[in-house]
């Protein structure tokens, strides 16, 4: 290839504008963008043209080390993690990038010598929500810590037009607004309108056997769909590695519309059309709740076999022929069983479309995806029924009846006469209307299947997938989930990141275990004196953004207790309103009780369609309404619900926590990642042990963690025993009355229907033993309040937290991934020393 540099053009290029780092350079790009690409005057440019210009400017700094990753990918013939995921729940880009570039001071400083404040161009920055909760989000430090490892990745994944909606609060209630994130452009994906694959939905499928003697089938579908990908880079922390995030977006066919158009039927082209496109437009809000909506498998398998198709081209263009040693050079993850489809899929590629025999296109499936579970939840597990499932996908069905019936042959050899065993891991649940079990075909087609934390992969193997456990224990691991320390720490708590760095150096961001060398700071007085302004700073900032936002004023002085995750039953945020009230009761009897100042911070999105959980948002509503008001309180407790949870919003609210909320039912949160993120930002944890509480109280030891409630063992026996949750209400008079209050209408103006759901409930089956957990909650709380007046103690408490968090940093989850599963490499990107344009 020849250089794009004309003759005579110096060809090394140390500080041009597209690349160079200098202040003056960032400062001149900056000013450039504004005029050629938002098309602006200084004087007239708004807040979000400067966003935009410096987002331009950034970019141009991704794009050069991501144009060098994937050449040396190509050049190396590299192998590569390809991490499937319907959800990605990046948060915003900008801050996060110039971190990982290293160019935070500098740009922070190019911007205020022209009279700009980076934080307002970063608050501009509408946040992608394209996920619900957990499962997105750890895709996302996922991805972060595959590029900071310089592992070659792609995470594959849908463009939803339409994320996660944001939520407002009216009258206490949830109330959903479209969440329009494209409408001003979105200057970090690039547009391939040039790659585009083709999904087939519907019809039929018919066979016959080739010249050749090679039984065929062939699929007709109904529909064709066109997926267009959508690029973005991923850039590791101070590495040159970028990987690619590729989203899919559904669009119509061309041919389609012409046809239809040729016959007449304009409007039925352009309904045609607007079909197509759905399948794309929105994500689906619900969170650990299956609807079993014939949109949402046709997004699943759209995105799968767009994913699939383009891994095929990849490795064709990499010079290889037939398709034998696809799984040496991919290796895909399947985040939950969302993309469970792609199993089915590419089967059916490698034998329908290119005309490998059955058995060793099965080796190869196997051997290139694995499988992880996040939710024991019976309610999330994903079934489609089978008449709905055949009709969008005819050819899978017969692959997936065909995969089963080999797969149950092999069952009987090892159970023979085990009819019942062979019923329980089918792949199709015969049991009443009949349905393809998507946990069953990704676990029948993952060499690896694992849990996210170490007893959710305990009881994953003696529940859900009890049965497989057993046929074939050496797939089954854990890996517990990590969260980036970049975006959790450096981006979202500045001030704890300088004085850390200070003491221990800056490795720690990359090599998080190194913070056990803050231990010995932990007695140290002048090292809690800052660590405890550091913590007072962040909560002022909170203070007045919930000033600002909910109009509610908060002290700063106060214990900072926080809950904030998706609203669900089992993560029991009316747990926590109980002992509120309780508190709130205690203050009613005693006016003088000399109790610490509290303020009670929730946040969380309900799904739209849980009436229960958009109860509990206005019972915390409600309450917090009636305390907040009550002089008799004198500020002693407040409660404030933070409308519109996202990533951003997790940012302000980490680093500001004393106390973190992880009171979910022993054996319902599968992991949990706030958890880590409280802790990571110096929140001590008041926790059940459930998901990773239970490591990370082993890691930051007992002594400096809260625990509480009964254990998975204790919850078993209770409900064997007959759990009756009206016999923990008689026999505890404060229990009773704060549920008599709720359910008398005091909270309510009066209206003793409103929140009968949630009383009548909790009194009659307490599905997630609240009353059982009642009051042993209540007491560890009052432990908690104690510690906290010995500032010393808790601030010794604090440090050692963070000390002992090194286990969970998303780097070192990834290096087991890559270690037991994956079986990947790092691959060193250098930038060419001459111009970034020279291929
Ligand atoms: C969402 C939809 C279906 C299945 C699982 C989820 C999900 O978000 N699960 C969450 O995954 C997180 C990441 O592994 C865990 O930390 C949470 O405990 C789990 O609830």
């Amino acid at each position: 290839m020849t250089s794009l540099i004309p003759p005579g053009c110096p060809t090394v290029l140390t500080e041009d504008d597209r690349t160079g780092t200098s202040i003056e350079t960032l400062r001149r790009a900056f000013m450039d963008n504004l005029f050629f690409i938002q098309g602006r005057f200084p004087e007239v440019a708004t807040k979000n043209d400067y966003y935009l210009a410096l987002a331009y400017t950034v970019r141009d700094r991704l794009l050069l080390r991501w144009l060098n990753s994937a050449k040396t990918y190509r050049d190396q013939e590299s192998r590569t993690v390809c991490y499937l995921s319907a959800e990605f729940l990046l948060g915003p880009h900008l801050g996060n990038n110039l971190i990982n570039l290293g160019l935070y001071e500098a740009v922070e400083e190019a911007m205020r010598q022209t009279g700009l404040n980076l934080k307002e161009l970063l608050d501009q920055e509408e946040e992608p929500g394209l996920g619900n909760g957990g499962l997105g989000r750890l895709a996302a430090c996922y991805m972060d810590s595959l590029a900071t490892l310089e592992i070659p990745a792609i995470g594959y994944g849908i463009r939803y037009e339409y994320g996660i909606f944001d939520q407002e609060i009216r009258d206490g209630w949830q109330v959903e607004i479209t969440d329009k994130w494209l409408r001003y452009g979105n200057p970090w994906e690039i547009p391939r309108p040039e790659l585009i694959l083709q999904v087939k939905f519907g019809g039929h499928t018919y066979s016959y056997t080739d010249d050749q003697g090679r039984y065929r089938v062939v699929w007709e579908p109904h529909q064709v769909i066109q997926g267009v990908a959508y690029d973005t880079p991923i850039l590791g922390y101070k590495v040159n590695t970028a990987n690619l995030l590729r989203l899919w977006r559904a669009e119509a066919v061309e041919s389609f519309d012409f046809q239809a158009f040729n016959t007449g039927d304009y409007y039925g082209a352009v309904n045609q059309k607007i079909a197509s496109e759905n399948i794309t437009k929105v994500l689906y809000p619900n969170d650990e709740q299956l609807q079993g909506k014939e949109l949402r498998l046709m997004q699943q398998y759209f995105f799968c076999s767009c994913a699939l198709q383009d891994m095929i081209r990849l490795y064709k263009q990499s010079g290889n022929k037939d398709l034998s040693r696809f799984h040496e050079k991919f290796t895909v993850q399947l985040n939950d069983t969302h993309p469970a489809i792609s199993v089915a899929e590419l089967m059916r590629l490698l034998v329908d479309e290119h005309l490998m025999p059955w058995e060793q296109a099965w080796d190869i499936t196997r051997q290139t995806f694995a499988y992880t579970n996040h939710t024991l939840l019976p309610e999330a597990l994903e079934k489609w029924p089978l008449d709905l499932f055949g009709s969008l996908l005819p050819r899978h069905l017969q692959i997936i009846y065909e995969i089963n019936q080999r797969f149950l042959d092999q069952v009987r050899l090892q159970y023979p006469g085990d009819n019942d065993r062979l019923r329980r891991l089918s792949i199709i649940d015969e049991s009443g209307c009949r349905y393809v079990r998507m946990a069953h075909l990704a676990a029948v087609g993952s060499h690896a299947i694992n849990g996210v934390a170490a007893l959710h992969s305990e009881l994953l193997k003696q529940t859900v997938l009890k049965d497989f456990y057993e046929l074939t224990p050496q797939k089954f691991s854990n890996k517990t989930n990590g969260v980036t320390p970049r975006r959790w720490m450096v981006l979202s708590n500045p001030g704890l990141t300088r004085l850390i760095t200070e003491r221990i150096g800056e490795d720690w961001v990359k090599h998080l275990d190194q913070l056990r060398r803050l231990e010995p700071l932990a007695e140290d007085r002048d090292f809690a004196a800052q660590w405890r302004s550091v913590k007072h700073e962040n909560k002022e900032r909170l203070a007045a953004y919930i000033r600002d936002r909910v109009g509610v004023t908060v002290d700063p002085h106060s214990l900072f207790s926080i809950l904030v995750k998706r609203i669900h039953e089992y993560k029991r945020q009316h747990l926590c309103v109980l002992n509120i009230i309780t508190l709130y009761q205690m203050l009613k009897d005693n006016p003088q009780l000399d109790m610490v100042p509290q303020t009670f911070i929730f946040g969380g999105k309900a799904a739209p369609g849980y009436y229960m959980a958009k109860l509990i948002i206005k019972l915390i509503n409600s309450v917090a309404d009636v305390i907040n008001h009550d002089p008799a309180v004198r500020d002693r407790l407040k409660v404030v619900f933070l409308p519109d949870y996202n990533v951003t919003l997790g940012q302000r609210v980490y680093p500001a926590a004393d106390l973190s909320q992880q009171i979910s039912t022993a054996g319902y949160e599968a992991s949990g990642t706030g958890n880590m993120k409280f802790a990571l930002n110096g929140a001590l944890t008041i926790g059940t042990l459930d998901g990773a509480n239970v490591e990370i109280r082993e890691e930051v030891g007992a002594e400096n963690f809260f625990l509480f409630g009964n254990t998975v063992e204790q919850l078993q026996e209770l409900w064997r025993n007959g759990y009756r949750p009206w016999e923990f209400a008689n026999s505890n008079p404060m229990l009773k009355r704060v549920l008599d209050l709720i359910g008398s209408g005091y909270f309510s103006h009066g209206d003793t229907a409103l929140f009968r759901p949630i009383v009548e409930h909790l009194w009659q089956n307490d599905r997630y033993c609240l009353l059982a957990d009642y009051q042993s909650y209540v007491d560890c709380h009052q432990q908690v309040l104690q510690v906290y007046q010995d500032q010393a103690q808790w601030t010794k408490m604090s440090i050692l937290n963070v000390a002992r968090m090194g286990k969970f940093s998303s780097d070192r989850a990834i290096r087991e991934y890559c270690q037991d599963i994956w079986h990947v490499e790092p691959v060193k990107i250098v930038l060419p020393a001459t111009s970034y344009m020279t291929p």
